[in-house]
């Protein structure tokens, strides 16, 4: 019904068609000689007030709906040029209105991502007892991909459980393990794959924030590690979550010699990361959730001036910090994985495919091919998140082909770079 009431007040406003030809009124009794714009307006407005009281089975869906407005404005065949300007005023206004909602953007219509509300850190460092923390993940997500692959490193299986998402059709994140999105990615973990929630049986991420002590009503993003002790979410930042991961777990861990933030490197870390998160990890979204051309333009330049400084870097170096693969490569790791598949063509970040920057290229695979990596890469369910449902950017859920740098067998071909992986997380 409120679809009805919101477009009885749309055609209230339209502007009058600026064609000359108007076609005939269709009504039940045929074709009417050529009634004013007033005329349709009010037709439009009392049977849109009828759809939304007596008659309301009048249109049975939506489309029906729209197909009744345009045949009792225009006639049966609508002018093209009307037709154009129409839609066009029409889906640029939904357009804008949903952008507004899914990326809020500055005044200068720059995306600007919302700052994570919840960055608690553990009261020391192996405090916590066995599945006290619970880490809910989704793997289209480049974010809480980060928390999947350092989870899967430092082998932490079920001493911090994991809840799996999938994006639901109305855009929330969902608890629905049936979804088969992951089933053609034979070389993703078992315990990866989608799940119910298993700490607290909600049917939404949304739903576990809300349940959360004293309440919460912001938005809902995964990565998030849960108390399960205090019914708390302790942190929704991935860039905290994989610190915690990777320090204060050691006592559970299966792997807890691996350091993947080095003391005498964390300087350097903390480096890259403050020119990567900027420029790449949030610099694609820039791109793709731009809502003007100078907002496109200026993030498209960064973030090609940034990936042209990073092959320069990766020709001398193996990892952004010489030899040792640390944190900052699990943040600047997950973007580029969706690169080609994703990003340049959804995202409009066009200048460059990865595949044409060979430092960057097998830098990529090398981290894809550190044993515990790949398992955590999930290439359907990522193609699945982004082209099915981020709607604005895809009205049509069309999904390209992926391509062919994306699929496992060449992110397996060898990648050239020395081989000091085995040592470093030595599986
Ligand atoms: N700063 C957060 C960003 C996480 C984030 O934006 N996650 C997205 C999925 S890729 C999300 O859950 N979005 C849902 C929403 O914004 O409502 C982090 O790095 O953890």
């Amino acid at each position: 019904m409120a679809l009805f009431a919101q477009a009885s007040s749309v055609v209230s406003t339209l502007p009058p068609l600026s064609t000359p030809f108007l076609p005939p009124l269709y009504t039940s009794q045929g074709y009417s000689a050529k009634p004013t714009m007033q005329q349709r307006r009010n037709r439009i407005a009392i049977c849109c007030e009828m759809g939304d009281g007596s008659n309301s089975s009048m249109w049975s869906s939506p489309a029906d709906f729209v197909k009744f407005l345009g045949q009792n404005l225009w006639g049966r065949n609508l002018p093209p040029g009307a037709l154009v300007s129409v839609v066009k005023e029409v889906w640029t206004t939904g357009w804008l209105t949903m952008m507004a909602q899914l990326a809020p953007p500055t005044d200068k219509k720059d995306y600007s991502r919302p700052t994570s509300q919840f960055r608690g850190r553990l009261p020391s460092p192996s405090s916590a007892k066995p599945g006290q923390y619970h880490l809910y993940v989704a793997l289209a997500c480049p974010w809480a991909h980060r928390t999947a692959i350092v989870h899967s490193l430092k082998r932490l299986g079920d001493a911090v459980p994991i809840s799996v998402a999938v994006p639901g059709s109305t855009g929330l994140w969902e608890f629905a393990p049936k979804v088969g999105v992951n089933s053609k990615s034979g070389v993703v973990a078992e315990r990866l794959r989608p799940t119910l929630d298993r700490a607290n049986g909600q049917k939404l991420v949304m739903d576990v924030y809300k349940s959360q002590q004293g309440g919460y009503n912001g938005r809902s993003t995964v990565p998030m590690l849960w108390d399960s002790l205090q019914k708390r979410v302790m942190n929704n930042e991935s860039s905290d979550i994989i610190e915690i991961l990777n320090s204060d777990f050691n006592h559970l861990a299966e792997n807890p010699d691996l350091d993947l933030a080095p003391a005498d490197l964390k300087s350097q870390i903390e480096e890259w990361n403050e020119f990567i998160y900027p420029n790449i990890n949030n610099g694609v979204y820039r791109c793709g959730f731009a809502q003007s051309q100078e907002a496109y333009d200026s993030a498209v330049e960064s973030l090609f001036n940034a990936l042209d400084k990073l092959e320069a870097h990766l020709a001398g170096s193996r990892y952004l910090c010489q030899d040792t693969f640390t944190l900052a490569d699990v943040r600047l790791f997950t973007t580029l994985f969706r690169f080609d598949a994703v990003y340049q063509i959804l995202f409009k970040c066009s200048k460059q495919k990865l595949k044409e920057y060979p430092n960057l290229e097998g830098y990529m695979r090398d981290i894809y091919q550190i044993p515990g990596v790949a398992s955590t890469c999930d290439m359907d369910a990522i193609m699945h998140g982004y082209y099915k449902v981020l709607f604005p950017l895809n009205p049509g859920g069309i999904s390209p082909a992926m391509p062919r740098v994306a699929d496992s067998a060449s992110l397996l071909e060898p990648h050239n770079r020395q081989k000091v992986a085995d040592l470093v997380v030595g599986q």
